[in-house]
C-alpha cells in the first residue's frame, strides 16, 4: 500500500512505495485523496516511458496541449517539454525557455475559462544545484486575509490572460497572443474540496471588474504581497525520476530559475483539465 509523508505544513505530500504504472483503483483513490488534501504530491523513484507518463496522467483528468506550441513533444502535443532548446542556434541562452515559470509566483492556466486543474512534471535531469520548485498553498492565502478585504473581494471576478500586463508572450506563436481574457472569481471554492482559496495570479491577471482602475490596481498590489504566507510552503528539490503534481486551484507555484544554463534540467509536463470540455475549448 501507498504511504503518505507530509512535506510542508498543510501543503506538500510524499508519497513512497508505489510504482504509478501498476496502481489499483484503491491504491489511486488513496494517493488521489492525498494529493487533494496536501495541493502538491511528490512520487519519485519512477522509471517510465512517455506513454506510460500519458497513461497514469489521464487517471486525473483530461489532457490539455500548452498553449505554448514550440515548446510541446513533436509526436505528442500533450507533452510540453521543459528546458529543452534552451540556447539558440547562436549559442545565446534563451531566458523564455530558462527562466520559464521563475518571473512571478503563479497558478498554471488561469488565463481559460475553465482554468488547470493540475500540472504534474516528471523529472528527466536535474542540474548538480538550484532549479528547485516552490510552492505556497492558496488556502492559507485566503485564511490570513483580514475579514474586511474578504468582504470586499466576495463575489469580484479578476481578468486574466496569458501575458498579463508585462505581455510576457514570447513562448507563444502570433496567432495566440490576442485572446480575449478569462474571467475567476478571486475568493474560489474549490470543486473537490469545498474549501476557498485566493485564486490570484500576479502575472496573468489584468484588472479587478466592476473597480475604477486606480482600485483595482492597487488591490492586485496588495494581493500580490499577501498571496504568500511563508508558513504554509514546500520547496521542492527534484532528483531524475520524480513525479510532483500541484493542483492550480488552491497552490501557487514558482521556478528557483536559477541553476547553471549550461546544465540539464529536463521534465516531460502535462496539464489536466477538469472535463474534457474544458480540455477542448482552446485546444
Ligand atoms: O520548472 C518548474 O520548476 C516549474 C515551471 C512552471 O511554472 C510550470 O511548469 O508550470
Ligand atoms: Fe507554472
Amino acid at each position: 500500500m501507498p504511504s503518505i509523508h507530509p512535506l510542508g505544513a498543510g501543503i506538500g505530500a510524499e508519497v513512497r512505495g508505489v510504482d504509478v504504472r501498476a496502481l489499483g483503483p484503491g491504491e489511486f483513490a488513496t494517493i488521489y485523496r492525498a494529493w487533494l488534501d496536501s495541493g502538491v504530491m511528490v512520487i519519485p523513484g519512477q522509471q517510465l516511458a512517455i506513454t506510460e507518463f500519458l497513461d497514469y496522467s489521464r487517471r486525473f483528468g483530461t489532457l490539455k496541449p500548452h498553449p505554448s506550441k514550440s515548446t510541446r513533444h513533436r509526436d505528442h502535443p500533450e507533452i510540453t517539454l521543459l528546458g529543452v532548446r534552451k540556447f539558440r542556434p547562436d549559442g545565446s541562452l534563451d531566458q523564455a525557455i530558462y527562466r520559464r515559470g521563475a518571473e512571478d509566483w503563479h497558478t498554471d492556466g488561469a488565463y481559460d475559462a475553465d482554468p488547470f486543474k493540475a500540472t504534474q512534471l516528471y523529472a528527466l535531469a536535474i542540474p548538480s544545484s538550484g532549479g528547485d520548485t516552490h510552492f505556497a498553498s492558496g488556502y492559507a492565502a485566503h485564511d490570513a486575509l483580514p475579514d474586511a478585504l474578504k468582504r470586499r473581494l466576495a463575489g469580484v471576478r479578476g481578468a486574466f490572460v496569458y501575458g498579463g500586463r508585462r505581455r510576457s508572450v514570447a513562448l507563444l506563436s502570433a496567432e495566440d497572443r490576442d485572446r480575449p481574457p478569462a474571467f475567476h472569481k478571486i475568493l474560489r471554492v474549490h470543486p473537490e474540496t469545498g474549501r476557498t482559496a485566493l485564486y490570484f495570479d500576479p502575472g496573468k491577471i489584468l484588472y479587478l471588474e466592476g473597480m475604477p482602475a486606480a482600485e483595482s490596481d492597487a488591490l492586485i498590489e496588495e494581493l500580490t504581497d499577501r498571496m504568500i504566507v511563508p508558513e504554509a510552503t514546500y520547496s521542492h528539490r527534484w532528483r531524475v525520476g520524480d513525479i510532483v503534481i500541484w493542483d492550480n486551484r488552491c497552490t501557487y507555484h514558482k521556478a528557483a530559475g536559477d541553476y547553471p544554463p549550461e546544465e540539464d534540467r529536463i521534465h516531460w509536463r502535462v496539464t489536466i483539465k477538469e472535463s474534457a470540455a474544458g480540455a477542448q475549448s482552446l485546444a
